[in-house]
């Protein structure tokens, strides 16, 4: 799968994603991450890219013609219109369901915006998905992006190694993860819980959705409460 990402920071993208599980399925070649500097589409000396909002207000707004230019020439060179996706807090929520529903584009483009926005005229000539990451402010859509990508990554075949996968299906059953522990046995005198030690399997399983359903409902009553309801 390739991702393209239409930014003002591509250092922060391609940085942030080089590591671990996601930086090496980009080595393996099962993903790419292409990264367009809206800048290089500035047409002054400046390179600037902003300016002051109509109507007055706070900040500067993202002018429609960089964003536009950036957005045609990476089009020029896939094969069909892909999905853009605008990373705002004026969108619908991410979601693990949204996240499949992107893993199955071959392109996907992102667009990330900074200081105020963009300008909506470029927004509504390119945008197809807005998306938000949740409820609250941040300074541009760079953060989100990588938080997207790095979701919708990992659910690529191949991505995940065979000890990897076992994380899959929390929030996919309405559950969130029961606890985890590993060597040693007793740490500064507190020990594993004994039923883990037992080598009874069913004993483990029962005691883990035990401990996923309080978590739920301690933590997140309102994914328990669909849990609840989806068991009758
Ligand atoms: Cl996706 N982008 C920005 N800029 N701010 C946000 C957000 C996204 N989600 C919550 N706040």
């Amino acid at each position: 799968m390739n991702f393209h990402v239409l930014t003002l920071f591509p250092d922060m993208i391609v940085n942030g994603l080089n590591h671990s599980i996601i930086g090496r399925a980009i080595d393996n070649k099962i993903l790419q991450i292409n990264t367009i500097n809206i800048r290089d589409y500035a047409d002054n000396k400046h390179m600037k890219v902003d300016d002051y909002p109509y109507g007055g207000g706070a900040g500067l707004v993202m002018q429609a013609r960089p964003v536009c230019a950036a957005y045609d020439d990476l089009v020029s060179t896939l094969q069909k219109k892909p999905r853009v996706v605008y990373m705002t807090p004026v969108g619908y929520t991410f979601t693990q369901e949204m996240a499949q529903e992107f893993a199955k584009e071959e392109e996907l483009v992102i667009l990330c915006g900074h200081y105020e926005g963009i300008d909506e005229r470029a927004l509504e000539r390119i945008v197809t998905d807005y998306v938000s990451i949740g409820d609250y402010v941040l300074t541009g859509g760079e953060l989100p992006a990588m938080i997207m990508i790095d979701v919708i990554a990992r659910l690529l075949p191949g991505v995940l190694h065979n000890g990897e996968s076992a994380q899959t299906e929390s929030f996919e059953n309405d559950l969130l993860e029961y606890p985890q522990y590993t060597r040693p046995e007793v740490f500064e005198g507190v020990s594993v819980p004994k039923v883990l030690l037992s080598g009874h399997h069913a004993n483990v399983d029962e005691w883990r959705l035990k401990q996923s359903i309080e978590r739920t409902k301690k933590y997140r009553p309102d994914l328990y409460n669909k849990y609840m309801e989806r068991r009758g």
